[in-house]
């Protein structure tokens, strides 16, 4: 089934990590034009704006070492129960970021209405940690980890206290800055991971063949969560921690048409774009380059 209409909300969110401006990312991706974009497509198209983020001057963190936990948990469960909303109305979430710690909401919000969801993870990183693997404290290095049920209680039970991701529902796509902990933990639980190197040998169209009949075989819905900063920053420079030797703007391109030819994909985030580290607003211009791909533009 085709999607037939999709619900935009913003996420300005820039407290999962240390740089600043990322909560502009919503803003910088609007400028570049995605609901026009996405209007072209005969897809009806609602803009539901932004979710106010808390200042953290005002935030009473309890002792912990994750960085504004609470107001990163307070905004993650306003977005659950939006995209929990959206999904309810039939149509079809796409959220803006902010920061990768907003996948934690997104995430939330789908598992209620899909119980076996699959998760494709584009990204440099694997943001697979947890408060005792974390090198950085910083909570955009953690949401697919606490997505799987592992992490502060704080986090892992917004919108329901239950894992809402499977790990062998998960496919990390463009990994090439991994840390120690991460690697144990996608060995530990048998993550399935594309990095660069098996991009490299086998070319993303292989890559994303594979990914989709992996997931197609076992998940019922599809989360795309992408990161801006799993393109290499050749393309995409404005992201708080660019990593060299990623994916081109052409192989993303390719992987987001063969996931609108799928038909797969059942929700969708766009995250760290940070229009202040940019060229130009260049990145936020690929971000909605990919969101047309993804959404069925064609070239003839
Ligand atoms: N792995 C590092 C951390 O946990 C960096 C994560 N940075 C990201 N993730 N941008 O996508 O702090
Ligand atoms: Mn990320
Ligand atoms: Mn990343
Ligand atoms: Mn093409």
């Amino acid at each position: 089934m085709s999607i037939q209409k999709i619900s935009v909300i913003g996420l300005p969110m820039d407290l999962g990590q240390a740089r600043r401006g990322v909560d502009m990312g919503p803003s910088a991706i609007r400028c570049a034009g995605i609901i026009e974009r996405l209007e072209r497509l005969n897809i009806e198209v609602e803009d539901l704006g932004d979710i106010m983020v808390g200042r953290p001057e005002n935030a009473n963190d309890p002792e912990t070492n994750l960085k504004n936990l609470s107001l990163v948990a307070a905004g993650n469960t306003e977005l659950a129960a939006k995209v929990d909303e959206i999904i309810e109305s039939g149509s079809f979430p796409l959220v803006l970021g902010g920061d990768h710690s907003i996948a934690i909401g997104t995430l939330a919000g789908v598992a209620k209405h899909h119980g076996n969801v699959g998760v494709i993870w584009y990204d440099a990183h694997g943001d697979l940690n947890t408060e005792e693997t974390s090198p950085s404290g910083n909570i955009h290095g953690m949401p697919l980890a606490v997505s799987m049920g592992l992490g502060h209680p704080d986090l892992i039970n917004i919108h329901g206290a239950y894992p809402k991701v499977k790990p062998e529902n998960i496919v990390i796509i463009g990994a090439r800055s991994l840390d120690e902990g991460e690697k144990a933990l996608i060995r530990d639980k048998g993550i399935k991971v594309y990095s660069m190197h098996e991009i490299d040998r086998m070319g993303m169209a292989r890559v994303m063949e594979e990914c989709i009949e992996y997931l197609r075989e076992r998940t019922v819905g599809v989360h795309l969560s992408l990161d801006l900063d799993g393109v290499d920053p050749a393309d995409a420079p404005g992201v708080g921690t660019p990593v060299i030797g990623g994916i081109s703007y052409r192989e993303s391109h390719l992987a987001m048409e063969m996931l609108a030819e799928a038909d797969l994909i059942t929700s969708a985030e766009f995250v760290e774009v940070n229009p202040i580290l940019d060229e130009r607003n260049k990145t936020a211009i690929v971000a909605v380059a990919l969101m047309g791909s993804l959404f069925g533009e064609k070239l003839l």
